[in-house]
């Protein structure tokens, strides 16, 4: 089995081939990290490619990322990062409008192998959710979002924070294929990661 054999898997929207070549793959010693990339997340940079071109629809879209989602379920328990464990407790979500959550949930893993805990709003979590949230302790919140047309959500779960007076009590980071650095700077986020291991380091160094 090869790590070819779950990217094409995941394009033709095959869960349970999925599932079999990601665990033959483990069960002969592969690494979880390069079964993840080379596997299950160029596969869906593809079917995005082939979405954009007019070669795949939505219901293609959602059959792959279905069956990515069941791949990364047997990978989970392996993807615990280096091991040095920082506590704290991180809230993630996509943002309102949004119903992506495969890279939210990945980040979600990562963190939680690395050692904090995680709280998952979901997906479509509004500002209120956000401010709940702050209202009840927390350290670090990680946005999400997929669309151009809802990323600037992001800016509206901060400025309702800095209006409850308590933007300094949390630490906020973004990220999402359509989110940059620049953005990050421009709506006032702590942080942006390109991807999840980024995002762990991202959030240890505001913990830090
Ligand atoms: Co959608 N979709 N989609 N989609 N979809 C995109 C995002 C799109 C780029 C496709 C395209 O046109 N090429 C396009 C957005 C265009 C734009 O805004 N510029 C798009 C569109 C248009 C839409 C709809 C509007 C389509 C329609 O209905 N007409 C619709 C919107 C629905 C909605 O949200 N309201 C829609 C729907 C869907 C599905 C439901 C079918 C499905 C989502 C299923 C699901 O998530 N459960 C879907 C999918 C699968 C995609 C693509 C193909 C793949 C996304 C993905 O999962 N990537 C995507 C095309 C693409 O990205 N190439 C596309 C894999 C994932 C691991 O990567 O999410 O980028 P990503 O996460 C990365 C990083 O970004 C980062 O780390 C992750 C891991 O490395 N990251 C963070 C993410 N969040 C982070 C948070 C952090 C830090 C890092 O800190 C907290």
């Amino acid at each position: 089995m090869e790590i070819k054999n779950v990217y094409e898997a995941v394009l033709e929207g095959d869960a349970g081939g999925v599932q079999d070549a990601v665990q033959a793959l483990l069960d002969a010693g592969a690494a979880a990290d390069e079964v993840l990339q080379q596997g299950l997340i160029n596969a869906m940079q593809e079917v995005g490619k082939r979405y954009e071109e007019g070669e795949y629809f939505v219901p293609e879209m959602l059959i792959a990322a279905r069956a990515m989602q069941s791949g990364l379920a047997l990978l989970k328990p392996h993807l615990a990062t280096s091991g040095v464990v920082s506590s704290g407790k991180v809230v993630v979500g996509t943002v309102k409008g949004d119903l992506h959550d495969i890279g939210k949930n990945l980040v979600a893993m990562m963190l939680e192998g690395a050692g904090f805990e995680v709280v998952d709003l979901g997906t479509d979590v509004g500002p209120e959710k956000f401010m709940e949230v702050v209202r009840n302790g927390v350290d670090v919140i990680g946005m999400s979002a997929l669309l151009t047309t809802t990323m600037n959500n992001m800016q509206d779960v901060i400025e309702a924070i800095d209006d409850m007076g308590m933007r300094d009590k949390v630490k906020i980071v973004i990220g999402g294929a359509p989110v940059t650095d620049d953005f990050a700077k421009q709506i006032g986020a702590d942080g942006f990661a390109p991807d999840a291991s980024s995002a762990v380091r991202m959030v240890k160094e505001l913990m830090s």
